[in-house]
């Protein structure tokens, strides 16, 4: 992408209203627009971003035999009714009356359609396990939308939906996403550590958040150490193999954790004082057990091996991609800007011509540009007629991993210059040694 013909529209100066880093970052980068309180326009940067996020979510997901659908984001009140749920969501829930004066909302989450769906196609124990998902913009009238996408209004969820014939098939199906969380995060270049957690208006007995340490997080969380260095699944963990699953998920749920809600003074006191390491986080993704909770009301029943009639049990799954945006830049960034753990960078290179309308720079740019996108990387050629400070404080703001650096002096060396956004460590290299460096990836 040449940055003359992209739309990053930057922020020169911070914006007031932003509180935490992520936010000013966010908008300063032009990944983001505010439109109304906690509702957002992504622009180009930002739905890069989020973009890439829901692709890891999704192959994980997918990995762990979950099945994608779509649901509306309009849902009727009428299901809402028979799960007893529209009297008691209160004014979190925005509603709507259509034209023929019926009452709709604009879903919090989707218990209701996705248990609709499953009592209206499925009837025996046979087609279980099953586990459906989607990744579909949610509204939740927060009484204190508050750091950018963090919390907003309008946000952007996956939710998942596992339906079992019994209470032990049903722990299977939640070890099972609770395994795919955690590579889901890690492939974000986060840690995400799961807590024991309050169930709140989705209900259940087993519930656990996954929160990411940042000092700006909402939750005060209290955890053992050893949670910093505990070997994440890898890619060929059997999700059929419920032993496996349930060694990881007790591995994972061994040391003690809990997010303030949940915190007992006294267990924490048996942790070794070396050990217990209290700080913030930010919940990235929360599941749900709750058994027939909805089965029983909305009357969702299968078939079992026995011939009668059982109420499936259920649980769901929650992660949020928009608010993951905001929770990666808290977790990763310094005093210049983002740093894009590569797998979810909006691009994988910035290539920054240092002095554009010069021929032989111009062409170096070129060749470097198609060169490396043939190779397949996505890159980002700063092609403006900016001034050179400028240039290189863009690319430091919007975090790119890899900077290269292409200028008269160089050039006339055979050199050119790569840069890590992390690190800051600077390599010269021949045109050739970088494209076959960066290329080769
Ligand atoms: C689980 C899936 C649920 O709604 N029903 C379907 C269950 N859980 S939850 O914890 O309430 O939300 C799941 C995840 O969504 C994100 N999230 C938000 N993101 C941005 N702004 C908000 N206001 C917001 N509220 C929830 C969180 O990542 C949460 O873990």
């Amino acid at each position: 992408m040449y940055l003359s013909k992209y739309f990053l529209p930057n922020l020169k100066e911070t914006p007031k209203e932003a509180e935490i880093v992520s936010h000013r970052l966010m908008l300063r980068s032009g990944m983001v627009r505010q439109q109304s309180a906690g509702i957002y326009s992504w622009l180009p940067l930002g739905l890069k971003v989020l973009r890439k996020i829901e692709g890891i979510i999704r192959d994980e997901q997918n990995r762990a035999g979950a099945v994608e659908i779509l649901m509306p984001t309009i849902q009727s009140a009428d299901l809402w009714r028979e799960s007893g749920r529209y009297d008691v969501y209160g004014k979190e829930m925005l509603r709507i009356t259509d034209r023929h004066k019926r009452d709709m909302l604009f879903g919090p989450t989707n218990e209701e359609m996705v248990t609709d769906i499953f009592r209206s196609y499925v009837r025996s124990y046979k087609d279980l396990p099953l586990n459906l998902y989607h990744i579909q913009w949610k509204f939740r009238d927060e009484v204190r939308p508050r750091f950018g996408v963090m919390r907003g209004r309008e946000f952007l969820m996956k939710d998942a939906y596992s339906f079992d014939l019994d209470a032990e098939q049903a722990r299977v199906a939640y070890n099972r996403m609770f395994v795919s969380y955690l590579r889901t995060f890690e492939r974000m270049g986060v840690k995400a550590i799961p807590m024991r957690a309050d169930t709140g208006p989705i209900g259940g007995d087993m519930s656990h958040e996954f929160l990411i340490l940042a000092d700006t997080g909402e939750s005060g969380v209290f955890c053992h150490r050893d949670y910093l260095n505990l070997p994440v699944p890898s890619g060929d963990v059997d999700f059929d193999n419920a032993d496996q699953l349930q060694e990881i998920v007790s591995t994972w749920t061994g040391p003690y954790a809990a997010t303030d809600e949940m915190h007992d003074e006294s267990e924490w006191q048996s942790v070794a004082k070396d050990d217990q390491l209290a700080a913030r986080g930010i919940e990235v993704g929360h599941i749900f057990h709750f058994g027939t909770k909805y089965s029983d009301a909305m009357n969702a029943k299968v078939a079992g091996p026995d011939g009668a009639e059982h109420p499936v049990h259920m649980g769901s799954y929650g992660i949020g991609p928009s608010r993951l945006v905001g929770a990666i830049i808290e977790a990763s960034h310094d005093e210049n800007g983002i740093i894009w753990p590569e797998s979810v960078a909006p691009f994988d290179l910035g290539l920054i011509n240092l002095k554009s309308g010069d021929a032989d720079t111009d062409a170096a740019c070129e060749n470097i540009y198609t060169s490396l996108t043939n190779a397949g990387l996505d890159v980002l050629y700063d092609d403006t007629d900016q001034r050179a400070g400028g240039k290189f404080a863009r690319m430091d703001l919007i975090g790119l991993p890899n900077q290269l650096i292409v200028g008269p002096r160089g050039l006339a060396n055979g050199e050119i210059e790569l840069k890590n956004r992390k690190t800051g460590a600077r390599q010269s290299l021949t045109i050739e040694a970088a494209i076959n460096q960066l290329g080769g990836k």
